[in-house]
């Protein structure tokens, strides 16, 4: 059985990603954040003696067409595509559809999939499984089944077409959410050399995911759909030594010393999740390590004293999910953190000498003009007045203002949307309309200086492209 298995062959593709910009034709969007599900699913089917190679198609920068070509250049047994993304699914689409006719098992997976596998499978009839939920335990076992031509309606988490009752669609028990993360083993980084070298400093950073899940529940999101699939707590976090550990040898082996923590929810919003983080940094400090790194938060969760520690130990970059500008919209968006929250952690991370960023969903289907003069007021109040504070704070503003509601499949939002009679397109990509005229027309006026803004950054992008 060992040999059997030291022979099979897996690629994991991450599937390429294009922001859907007006001239943007072929021009595809070099993912600038290190992805990590590909190197854990990496590293936990190399531990089960399956060898692996990934292939990240957004981080080349390459198209469906180049992202098939390249796969059809290597050797394997069973092909894994990555989709988190519901933004970019027409990009994954459009690479299921140019992989027809492979003779290949083809597995697709991460959060997208999950929340849309039945419509996925019914779609892409050629797709031989979506992978449900986080999948370090049963990819390995259904690469290993498919390899010895063996079928995956027993495999767990899985989304699979039930021969014996004419092909519907049906899902295994998913197995339960692993709560001993320490246990996992590193995610595999094979592109690591071309993230640390990426010509633009900002970018040139290893992730780092030190838990996950989130205790939130914002409506917009789709957390809860994608985790709610596998029984299990909702956060789990990793001990402050296996993540120092790991930095460390990212620091040793690859020469890493920016790093981004991708945590959905770094802080758990529990005593012990604070509590983690201290030690994070006291860790961090005691073995001497020098390291910049940043992470996103929510407003609730900052606080001035672990904000003091955290930068002595490196952090440079605190970017708050602040999301909600009027007191209708935390209610909407089910933030559960108050406007006072907001304003003193903008306060606190400005105060602190940490790099502020932060952003806010503005357009979103019940908007009234009225509130536009409201979505400043948050900074202007966290700026205490002050004219040069007040313009500093708004440099941190991520394309805040005119940020879209993105109606995710799945998120308790889609179903208030479309109860409301406002929601348009289908589970690939959602529009909505407005209840309020005058809301559309500022939206659309909007939209078309955002357009052109993202035509004139797409040219100085493609000047500035790192070679890879
Ligand atoms: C890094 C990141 C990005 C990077 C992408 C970088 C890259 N190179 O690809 C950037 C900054 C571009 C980005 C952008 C966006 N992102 Co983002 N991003 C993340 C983040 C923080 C980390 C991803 C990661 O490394 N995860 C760690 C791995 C281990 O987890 P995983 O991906 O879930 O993988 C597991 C499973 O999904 C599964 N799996 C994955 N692949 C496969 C493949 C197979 C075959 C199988 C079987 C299983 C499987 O197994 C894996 C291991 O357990 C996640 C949050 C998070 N912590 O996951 C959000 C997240 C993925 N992003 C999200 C969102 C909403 C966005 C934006 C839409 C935000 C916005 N409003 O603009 C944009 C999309 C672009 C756009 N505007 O159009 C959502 C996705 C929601 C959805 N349903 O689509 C997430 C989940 C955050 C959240 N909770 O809302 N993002
Ligand atoms: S805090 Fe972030 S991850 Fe958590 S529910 Fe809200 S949007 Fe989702």
């Amino acid at each position: 059985m060992a040999d059997t298995i030291s022979k099979v062959n897996l690629l994991l593709v991450s599937a390429p990603h294009n922001f859907g910009w007006p001239w943007g034709k072929g021009n595809f969007y070099r993912g600038f954040y290190e992805y990590l599900g590909t190197g854990y699913l990496a590293a936990a089917c190399e531990r089960e003696g399956i060898s692996v190679e990934i292939l990240d198609a957004p981080f080349r920068g390459w198209g469906p067409k180049q992202t098939r070509e390249e796969i059809l250049k290597r050797d394997f047994d069973v092909v894994g595509i990555s989709a988190n993304w519901q933004q970019f699914f027409p990009q994954t689409a459009e690479l299921l559809n140019l992989l027809r006719g492979l003779d290949k098992p083809v597995l697709l997976g991460g959060h997208f999939p999950t929340i849309a596998h039945k419509e996925i499978m019914r779609d892409f009839p050629h797709l031989t499984a979506v992978g449900i939920g986080e999948a370090e335990s049963s990819l390995p076992n259904a690469v290993r089944t498919l390899a010895s031509g063996g079928n995956l309606s027993d495999v767990p988490g899985m989304a699979v077409r039930a021969q014996d009752r004419h092909d519907q669609i049906v899902r295994t028990e998913a197995n339960p959410l692993c709560v001993d993360l320490d246990n996992l083993p590193f995610p595999l980084r094979p592109q690591a050399e071309m993230y640390r070298t990426n010509k633009n400093p900002g970018l040139a950073a290893a992730s780092l995911l030190s838990s996950r899940g989130c205790g939130g529940h914002c409506t917009f999101c789709t957390i809860h759909a994608f985790q709610g699939v596998s029984p299990g707590p909702r956060w789990r976090a990793r001990s402050p030594e296996n993540v120092v550990a790991e930095i460390e040898m990212l620091q040793k082996d690859f020469g890493f010393t920016h790093f981004r923590f991708v945590d959905e929810d770094f802080f758990g919003r529990c005593p012990e999740g604070r509590e983690r983080a201290i030690e994070i940094a006291r860790l961090i400090l005691s073995r001497g390590i020098k390291m910049r790194f940043e992470l996103y938060c929510r407003a609730d969760e900052v606080d001035p004293d672990i904000l003091k520690i955290l930068k002595e130990a490196g952090l440079e970059m605190m970017y708050l999910s602040l999301d909600a500008p009027t007191e209708e919209d935390i209610e909407l968006y089910g933030k559960g953190t108050t406007r006072q929250q907001m304003v003193e952690a903008v306060r606190w991370v400005y105060e602190s000498g940490v790099k502020l960023a932060y952003s806010f969903i503005f357009w979103h289907p019940y908007r009234r003009l009225s509130d536009i003069p409201k979505a400043f007021s948050i900074i202007d109040e966290a700026s205490g007045g002050n004219p040069k504070v007040y313009a500093d704070m708004l440099k941190g503003l991520e394309t805040g203002i005119i940020s879209d509601l993105i109606v995710l499949t799945g998120s308790p939002l889609e179903e208030k949307i479309r109860r409301d009679g406002l929601l348009r397109g289908d589970y690939r990509q959602y529009t909505y309309g407005f209840t309020h005229t005058s809301t559309r027309a500022a939206y659309f006026f909007v939209r078309g200086y955002k357009r052109i803004r993202s035509v004139v950054q797409n040219l100085s992008n493609t000047r500035q492209r790192p070679k890879v």
